[in-house]
């Protein structure tokens, strides 16, 4: 939900008008807005690009993921390693364009370490992964962007520890 809808609801709720600082967080919602828009939309265009990037620096600081043995060993298996990258990756543009870590919590963050834990999956990679993503997208953004950015992807590497 995004700012001005979680506002409204609870306004609502108590049948009351939005207060100052309600309208002061949407103020600040709406004029970093084209900013947020902005770079969704360089990292939506370039998606291709920075999971291929991330993932190449993720296997060349760990090679044993893709090494015999490793979870993400063989090509099918390196294709859903950088499936999950690109479902990370996404997860960053929605919490971009909400202005809000939310969405990126409920879709990506609850339950992760034990369904990654099921699946042998090194968790720390994962977030290794998403350091590369973060690192990928501020080479294509302004430092002003690419600090906007770096917050999401922060979000998603904390909810990975
Ligand atoms: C949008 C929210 C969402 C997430 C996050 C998600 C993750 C996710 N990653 C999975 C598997 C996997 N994830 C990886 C990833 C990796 N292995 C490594 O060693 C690397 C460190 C890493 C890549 C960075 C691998 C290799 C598998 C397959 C594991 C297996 O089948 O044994 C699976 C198991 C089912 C499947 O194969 O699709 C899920 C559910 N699914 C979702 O719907």
């Amino acid at each position: 939900m995004s700012i001005v809808t979680k506002s409204i609801v609870n306004a609502d709720a108590e049948a009351r008008y939005l207060s100052p600082g309600e309208l002061d967080r949407i103020k600040g919602f709406v004029s970093s807005g084209e900013q947020r828009l902005r770079i969704a939309q360089v990292i939506s265009d370039s998606r291709e690009r920075l999971v291929k990037q991330a993932g190449d620096q993720l296997f060349q600081k760990r090679p044993d993921v893709v090494s015999p043995g490793g979870n993400a060993y063989g090509e099918e298996m390196t294709a859903t390693c950088l499936r999950d990258l690109d479902y990370y990756l996404r997860l960053v543009t929605y919490g971009i364009v909400a202005g809000d870590v939310t969405p990126i919590e409920e879709i990506g963050l609850v339950g992760v370490r034990e369904m990654y834990k099921s699946l042998g999956t090194p968790i720390e990679g994962v977030a290794e992964g998403v350091r590369a993503l973060k690192n990928a997208a501020a080479s294509l953004l302004s430092g002003e962007d690419a600090a906007e950015a770096g917050s999401y992807f922060d979000y998603v590497i904390g909810g990975l520890q």
